[in-house]
């Protein structure tokens, strides 16, 4: 693959930064990428030009109107399909598989989902007369946010960028977004498709850099930002809310997760290991959702062990574009030093390591890629800090349970609140202890099946706010009161 330039994009038009850095592939360390980093001045000219296009015919798009570009975009995004898919691949060195069946083909759905949610929202005309037949025409219109700040992460870039623009051009917003320093490409790919889909200068503009001192804290503290939506770790959430407290603007948090998957006795286990598999390893470990702690009933524990294991080894690491690859590199080696330093830790907190724990050897030519090796441990104490702690890699403890009591426990005994999924053929089971997960999403016999309209998001360090059909909507709106004296 080439070397790519890679450019911010403001009020419609590719545009330089202040600086340049390198973008390295995970999977061999190359440079496969320039990128124009923004500075003071060009985020600054995007907030102004987000500001502009919301004051002019952008602002008073219809509902019906902005339906109709979400389609066209998600129609562009399909013609240049295969671009993205590169692009996407480039960055974080993901099987392409994996990038055509989830983030590209997520990115056309979120556009077609939130065209159908705007469209059925009723934004336009939503009128209440004043009950007791008082004399007064009472309504409300749902205005835009404004300018909104689109601040993502590195591990499924196109799928969490789109999930969150696709609802604030809904809703007739004007965004800047800053995708990750790891992940540059398909955001700036997708200013190409905006223009074609007809979007109007000012309405999407991107600026890339980094968090502090950079263009991420360039735009979080920009006074002309009316909201930040944002997805990354916990810590980097509570930067963001401090930096936009002195403004008081309201923000949209995904963050961070431990989440914890339940193996009840009496689920199918065959199916229990597969979807734990996955739910472990999907993207090396790379999603926000993924199982980090797994909880099995006594009687199967030796069972899931020996299965998740066996799994574990089925898995092939290697190039994205070999047909055979299930599992990419992490995204940077300076990530893969924080889960080696976890694998290290595991250790140190007694863990038996089942399999992994180390740098595979893959060969001189990815040698220089950010390459781990998918672990399980077991015998981990529940207080161990690999077991409280986000990884964010290919890893998880197995521990054993013996009643549905200890197991909702174990799994609430955490300051994350993301997903949780449980496994059991007893679907009362199976809604009772979902109902009990403080978690924001928990799904049975199943993970990371997604409904768009469902709300989205965290409890405690997972998060503020839910995104997701109607849930999108009150965020990227902002409801204004009419009251007429009749
Ligand atoms: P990160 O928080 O380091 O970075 C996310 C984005 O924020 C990047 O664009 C980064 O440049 C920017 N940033 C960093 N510091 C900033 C600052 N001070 N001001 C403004 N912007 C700043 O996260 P990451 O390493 O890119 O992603 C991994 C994390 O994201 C994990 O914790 C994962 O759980 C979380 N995540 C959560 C969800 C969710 O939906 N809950 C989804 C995906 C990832
Ligand atoms: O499916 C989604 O809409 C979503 N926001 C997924 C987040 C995955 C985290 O890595």
């Amino acid at each position: 693959m080439g070397q790519a330039e890679i450019m911010n994009f403001v009020d419609g038009a590719f545009v330089t930064g202040a600086s340049t850095f390198d973008k390295l592939s995970p999977v061999d360390g190359q440079v496969t990428a320039t990128v124009h980093e923004a500075g003071r001045a060009e985020v600054d000219a995007a907030v102004t030009a987000a500001r502009r296009a919301l004051d002019g015919p952008w602002g008073r798009t219809s509902v019906a109107d902005r339906a109709r570009v979400l389609r066209r975009i998600a129609d562009r995004i399909e013609e240049r399909f295969e671009d993205f898919v590169e692009a996407e691949v480039r960055d974080t060195g993901k099987p392409v598989a994996q990038a055509r069946q989830l983030d590209v083909a997520r990115a056309v759905a979120n556009f077609r989902s939130f065209a159908d949610t705007v469209s059925a929202a009723g934004l336009d005309s939503y009128l209440t007369e004043l009950p007791g037949g008082r004399r007064a025409l009472n309504y409300a219109i749902a205005q835009p946010l404004g300018v909104v700040a689109v601040i993502v992460p590195w591990n499924l870039p196109l799928l969490l960028l789109t999930w969150k623009v696709a609802p604030a051009l809904a809703c007739g917003n004007a965004v800047v977004v800053k995708p990750s320093e790891e992940t540059p490409s398909t955001a700036t790919l997708l200013a190409e498709v905006m223009a074609d889909a007809g979007v109007p200068a000012g309405v999407y503009n991107v600026v890339h850099g980094f968090g502090p001192s950079s263009a991420g804290e360039f735009l979080t503290t920009h006074e002309g930002i009316d909201g930040v939506t944002f997805t990354g770790e916990s810590g980097t959430g509570s930067a963001i809310m401090r930096a936009v407290a002195p403004a008081v603007r309201p923000v949209s948090f995904e963050l961070g997760g431990k989440n914890a998957a339940i193996v009840f006795a009496d689920a199918d286990l065959d199916k229990a290991v597969d979807g734990l598999s996955r739910s472990v390893f999907a993207n090396t470990g790379q999603v926000c959702l993924c199982t980090e702690r797994v909880y099995v009933q006594r009687p199967v524990y030796d069972d899931v062990v020996a299965g998740l294991v066996a799994k574990a080894r089925q898995l092939r690491l290697g190039r994205p574009e070999h047909p055979d690859t299930t599992t990419g590199p992490l995204i940077s080696v300076a990530h893969r030093e924080k889960v080696l330093s976890y694998l290290a830790l595991a250790r140190d907190e007694g863990a038996e390591t089942l399999i992994g724990g180390g740098v595979p050897d893959l060969g001189p030519d990815l040698a220089g890629g950010a390459w781990v090796e998918p672990t399980l441990w077991a015998g981990l104490d529940h207080g161990a800090r690999t077991v409280r702690e986000e990884v964010f890699g290919p890893v998880a403890a197995l521990m054993p349970f013996d009643h549905e009591e200890d197991a909702v426990r174990l799994a609430n005994d955490t300051r994350y609140g993301l997903a949780a999924a449980v496994w059991t053929q007893n679907l009362e089971r199976g809604h009772r202890v979902a109902q009990r997960m403080r978690v924001g999403m928990a799904w049975v016999n199943t993970w990371f099946l997604r409904d768009l309209r469902s709300p989205f998001g965290g409890v405690g360090l997972s998060g503020i706010g839910r995104e997701g059909g109607q849930h999108s909507l009150h965020f990227y709106t902002q409801p204004t009161n009419v009251c007429v004296q009749l």
